[in-house]
C-alpha cells in the first residue's frame, strides 16, 4: 500500500542543471581560474554525482594545481542559492500538481538528492515561497551521506527517517543514477528524463514517461505499482 512519495530534487522537481553549471562557471571566473564547463562538458561530468565529486574529477582530468575543493564548493553552493533567488525556475509540468494531489491523498512526501541542502531550500523558497521543511516531511540531502547516488545511502538515510518500509514507498527520479539509488534501495522507481538525462538506461523503472504529467497522477502511479499498466 502507498504511503510515500520520494522525489529526487535536480532535474525532478525542477531543471536545475543549467543553473548548477552556470554556478560552477561563476565561482571557476570568480576563481580565475580559465576553465568553463560547456553544456556537452557538463552532461559528460554530470555522470559524476555530487558537485564536489564533479570539481574534484575535473581536477584531475586536468591535472590543475592544488585546489581546496570543499571551499570552491562552498563558493558553488553560495552562488546556486543566489541565482536560485533571483527567479526563473519553474517546477516541472505536472510535479506541482503531483504533490498537491498526493498530499490530498494523504501520502507522506520525502525528498531524496545528491544535491546539498542549502540547494532544496533555495528551491523550495523559489517555487512554494516556504522553506522546504514546510513542503516535505522528511530531507535526506547529500552533504549528509558518505556515498552519492547510484549509491543507495541517501535514499536509505530518508526511508530511515520516515519509518516505512521501502515497499510502501514509491521513487520519482530524472537520471540512471538516480534510478540505480532508488533500486538500491528497495524503492521502486519511476523515471521522467530531464534535458540533461534523455536517452540514458533506465532499466529497472516501474515505468518511464517523458513528462511527469503522464503519469497520471496518483491513481496512475498506483496502477503501475498495481502492475496493471506498463
Ligand atoms: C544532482 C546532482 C548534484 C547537482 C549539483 O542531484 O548530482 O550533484 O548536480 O548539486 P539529484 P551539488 O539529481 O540527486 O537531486 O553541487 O550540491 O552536489
Ligand atoms: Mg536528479
Amino acid at each position: 500500500m502507498l504511503e510515500a512519495l520520494i522525489f529526487d530534487v535536480d532535474g525532478t522537481l525542477a531543471e536545475t542543471e543549467e543553473l548548477h553549471r552556470r554556478a560552477f562557471n561563476d565561482t571557476f571566473s570568480a576563481a580565475n581560474l580559465d576553465r568553463h564547463w560547456s553544456v556537452e562538458d557538463y552532461r559528460r561530468l554530470l555522470t559524476t554525482t555530487g558537485g564536489k565529486e564533479r570539481i574534484a574529477r575535473f581536477i584531475a582530468e586536468i591535472g590543475a594545481a592544488q585546489i581546496d575543493i570543499a571551499a570552491m564548493h562552498r563558493a558553488k553552493t553560495d552562488r546556486y542559492t543566489a541565482l536560485m533567488a533571483e527567479g526563473g525556475i519553474a517546477l516541472r509540468t505536472g510535479i506541482g500538481a503531483l504533490i498537491d494531489q498526493a498530499r490530498a491523498s494523504g501520502l507522506r512526501l520525502v525528498v531524496a538528492t545528491t544535491t546539498s541542502r542549502p540547494n532544496v531550500e533555495a528551491l523550495a523558497l523559489a517555487v512554494w515561497d516556504r522553506p522546504a521543511g514546510e513542503m516535505f516531511e522528511v530531507i535526506a540531502a547529500g552533504d549528509e551521506v558518505d556515498r552519492k547516488k547510484p549509491a543507495p545511502d541517501v535514499y536509505l538515510l530518508a526511508l530511515a527517517r520516515l519509518g516505512l518500509p521501502a515497499a510502501h514507498c514509491l521513487a520519482l527520479e530524472d537520471s540512471r543514477n538516480g534510478l540505480a539509488a532508488a533500486r538500491a534501495a528497495g524503492l521502486a522507481c519511476v523515471v521522467s528524463p530531464s534535458t540533461y538525462t534523455v536517452g540514458e538506461d533506465f532499466t529497472g523503472a516501474l515505468g518511464v514517461r517523458a513528462g511527469f504529467t503522464e503519469f497520471d497522477g496518483i491513481s496512475g502511479l498506483n496502477a503501475l505499482i498495481m502492475g496493471q499498466t506498463a
